[in-house]
């Protein structure tokens, strides 16, 4: 078993080490300078970092992709700082890599650095976030969702479910990292779908960073400062989750004495959801990983591709989480 075991090892291996000269030789004809030797394409990737769920899932994503696409991928965690990203990208144009791609952290801040990939002929495809950049020669296309639907969903949700009522509805908004597009774009969804209802007031918002412990403290902080809070509108699920250790310590039953509404719709979200702690979900899909390799072989290629390539999503109810729970691969 052994024995035979280690020739067929030995035979794919050579296999292997043949089918990949090939594929070199025409891959290097194919596309000339800036490829990786063995002909494949070389793409560098700057995530934004690790804060939440939905990254972890968005990660593994890309690199399961770029595995399937027989794309080099060079990976960088920039640790949720946008001086990291910049070394980062800076670093793939000296390696000459064939296509960058990044999750831009904030909006602002970027036409230095995208000028410099310009200037060096490489491809810059934007992913999940966008950048607030003028001038659009800067990147070929930006793929993720659209972040002011998600708000006005959660919005319109809120809008349908307190239609009766006539008093006061206190909210408190848990907004993600500050100066990155979904903080702003969700905020801005929202606040536009409650103005349906005067009822409906924020009246406290702070960053939690899209992270749980800090979606914990900064609830810990607004349950201390407002008597009455009727609604939690946090930009992700993580920031929902931390915040319903807060809610619980006071004495008070999540998705029951506050109502709560999140974003993303990752396990533990839907999870929570099931389990009558979270209230409503608005769907953001993190599996970006293979629109992406096929945008960066397109881009490479020299083929044109659609400047927006928007993300298809959904939302949840309590009874919908239910029913797609057992499905959910995140
Ligand atoms: O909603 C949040 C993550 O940019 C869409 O970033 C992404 C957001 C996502 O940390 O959980």
């Amino acid at each position: 078993m052994r024995t035979r075991r280690t020739a067929g090892t030995i035979i794919a291996a050579v296999v292997g080490v043949l089918l990949a000269g090939s594929v070199a030789a025409c891959g290097n004809s194919d596309t000339g300078g800036g490829s990786a030797d063995d002909g494949r394409i070389t793409l560098g990737f700057s995530q934004v970092g690790a804060e939440s769920g939905w990254r972890t899932a968005n990660t593994t994503s890309i690199k399961e992709a770029a595995t399937e696409a027989g794309i080099e991928l060079k990976f960088d965690d920039a640790q949720q700082k946008q001086e990291n990203q910049i070394k980062a990208i800076r670093n793939f144009i000296q390696q000459k890599v064939d296509v960058i791609a990044f999750s831009p952290v904030v909006e602002s801040g970027w036409d230095t650095v995208l000028k410099e990939a310009r200037d060096a002929d490489i491809p810059v495809i934007l992913t999940d976030r966008s950048v607030d950049s003028a001038d659009r020669s800067l990147y070929k296309t930006f793929l993720g969702s659209d972040f002011v639907k998600e708000g006005r969903l959660a919005g319109e949700w809120l809008v349908e479910q307190t239609r009766g009522a006539s008093g006061p509805v206190n909210i408190v908004e848990l907004q993600g990292t500050t100066g990155s597009a979904p903080a702003n774009d969700r905020k801005e969804g929202f606040a536009k779908a409650i103005a349906a209802n005067p009822n409906l007031k924020v009246v406290a918002s702070q960053s939690g960073d899209f992270k749980r412990a800090d979606g914990k403290q900064v609830m810990e902080q607004f349950l201390k400062a407002n008597p009455k809070i009727d609604v939690l509108f946090a930009h992700n699920d993580d920031m929902g989750l931390g915040a319903l250790e807060a809610i619980t310590a006071a004495g008070k039953v999540p998705g029951k004495d506050i109502t709560i509404i999140t974003i993303d719709a990752v396990k533990d979200g839907m999870q929570a959801l099931a389990d009558g702690r979270f209230n409503f979900i608005a769907e953001c899909s993190p599996l970006l990983g293979p629109q992406l390799m096929d945008l960066a072989k397109k881009v490479h290629a020299g083929e044109e591709v659609p400047a927006r390539i928007e993300t298809e999503e959904t939302t949840f109810t309590q009874e919908q989480a239910k029913e797609a729970l057992p499905n959910r691969r995140y």
